[in-house]
């Protein structure tokens, strides 16, 4: 029995999505942070972060959205989302590192201060900051696409998965995204992807 420990449209998509992927079944216990869910004792047992998403897998329990998607791809589908070798492994690793240190907080203050705090929570300049912030990584990420498909091997991965999930907060939140020509194309081969519209048709699209 696999059971996600949290609500779809956060970060749990990228794990939800990893899983459509790779088609393997899994229920939802909706662990909801904005109803402290997240900070009762039974949600601290699993994760003393308090945080979503939580993985369980027949009583194995592991936090941190990156890890719980290594896991998962390294483990399963023949291999279909992970590398084909060491260096490629490390590649993956590197880009979706990159992705959780930098990139991944940017692209949810970004949302955050756009449109899904309330209104009075919302703050001009930490929006301008995560636009700010975001500008440098996304050209990195688009110097590096513009003469390939995909981050790693030339087939979609796991990183590719990471990355446009973690960019897709920004995006639906209106982030001008055109003049990365090469990062915007890639962005929409993932996010077109068969599972991932499966996943949101079954779970909302993201909003924080
Ligand atoms: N680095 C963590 C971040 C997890 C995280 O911040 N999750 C948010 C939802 S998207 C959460 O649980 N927030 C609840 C809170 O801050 O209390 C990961 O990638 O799993």
């Amino acid at each position: 029995m696999r059971i996600i420990h949290g609500i779809p449209y956060t970060r749990v998509n990228y794990v939800v999505w990893a899983m459509k992927e790779l088609g393997l079944d899994y229920e939802i216990n909706p662990v909801n942070p904005m109803t402290g869910e997240t900070k009762k004792p039974e949600h601290l047992a699993r994760n003393p972060n308090g945080l979503i998403p939580v993985l369980e897998e027949d009583g194995f329990v592991l936090w941190e959205s990156m890890a719980i998607n290594f896991y998962l791809a390294k483990n399963n589908g023949d291999g279909l989302l992970w590398a084909t070798d060491p260096r490629e492994e490390a590649q993956i690793i590197q880009w979706c590192v990159f992705g959780s240190s930098s990139i991944d907080k940017p692209a949810v203050n970004y949302i955050l201060h756009k449109q899904a705090l309330p209104e009075e929570m919302r703050d001009a300049a930490s929006l301008r900051a995560a636009h700010e912030a975001l500008v440098p990584l996304l050209k990195v990420l688009n110097d590096h696409l513009v003469s390939r498909e995909y981050l790693v091997g030339e087939r979609f991965t796991i990183a590719d998965l990471n990355l446009s999930a973690m960019l897709d907060y920004p995006l639906k939140a209106g982030y001008d995204m055109s003049e990365y020509t090469a990062l915007q194309v890639w962005l929409g081969r993932c996010l077109e992807r068969p599972a991932r519209i499966q996943m949101e048709a079954k779970h909302g699209g993201v909003k924080l």
